[in-house]
């Protein structure tokens, strides 16, 4: 008999996963975690109920999160990724010629558990020189520095447990306090078709803060029901409107990316109506 895990995101619409083993299963101190072999997705990771990443579909959105930003900001050194400790965005951010990758995790069992059972997600970034790992509550860290950044990615789980702070206005407002000039915050904000209400609420309370709040796209089949909305919040409108050209000019480090280039970078920020209603 088939062995299933259901996804528990949403109360009355849902997917399931035949599960060939389970491969590790623990309540770390912040939330259930779960690690599982598929027939269709590989290696799945779930944190509370919740699909996180899985080895087939991961590339999507760790390019898209992190690329986007890093090159249409163009000299970016310092980068700040809040959460992400399975290291996906991390190895796409060392990529880029950076200086220094922060990554602020509050749960060390992610990174521990990822880097044993995910190591082609990090494919060895963990032990960049350039990497700085800080085991903490993201509101508390960023709250509490006085460093600046160009880039900050926000890789969270959706707004409940551990990642429900880093939706918050105060959580905004000091990303904003640690952006250098023409920095960028990026941030995951669910799939608009089921969870519209949380893209209305996010732009609703970045807009005021930033001169230019929007958001960009990308299909990852895992997080189930259709496109998935990235937020994005900068200063400076300008780097939103460059033209394909002028990133491709950037990406020459970027030519063996699987979903990422400098055309959809673009074209990301295209929305459908439905998806732009909800940030009007
Ligand atoms: N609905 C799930 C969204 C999860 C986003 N974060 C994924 C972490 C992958 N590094």
């Amino acid at each position: 008999m088939t062995d299933w895990f259901c996804e528990t995101l949403y109360p009355d619409v849902g997917q399931r996963f035949a599960v060939s083993k389970i491969v590790h299963r623990i309540k770390t101190e912040h939330q259930d975690l779960v690690i599982f072999e598929t027939p269709v997705f590989g290696r799945v990771l779930a944190l509370d109920g919740v699909i996180q990443l899985t080895q087939k579909d991961e590339f999507i959105y760790h390019e898209m999160l992190t690329h986007v930003p890093i090159v249409a900001h163009g000299k970016a050194k310092r980068v700040l990724i809040v959460g992400g400790g399975d290291g996906g965005i991390l190895r796409e951010a060392l990529r880029h010629d950076v200086e220094r990758v922060t990554m602020v995790e509050i749960d060390r069992a992610v990174v521990d558990l990822s880097k044993e059972y995910f190591p082609e997600v990090s494919a060895g970034a963990f032990a960049d020189p350039r990497f700085e790992l800080v085991i903490a509550d993201g509101m508390k860290f960023i709250a509490e520095t006085d460093r600046k950044f160009d880039v900050i990615i926000v890789d969270s789980t959706d707004p409940q447990g551990p990642g429900e702070v880093l939706f918050t206005v105060a959580f905004y407002e000091e990303c904003k306090r640690c952006l250098a000039a023409g920095g960028v915050l990026v941030l995951q904000n669910g799939v608009p078709f089921f969870q519209g209400d949380e893209l209305t609420m996010v732009h609703r309370r970045l807009k005021p803060l930033f001169a230019d709040a929007a958001c960009f796209l990308a299909a990852v089949p895992s997080y189930y029901g259709g496109f998935m909305a990235l937020g994005w919040a900068s200063d400076d409108a300008s780097l939103r409107q460059q033209k394909p050209e002028a990133l491709k000019t950037r990406t020459s480090r970027l030519r063996d990316t699987r979903y990422y280039s400098p055309e959809l970078h673009q074209a990301a920020f295209q929305l459908p109506r439905f998806v732009a209603k909800l940030l009007n």
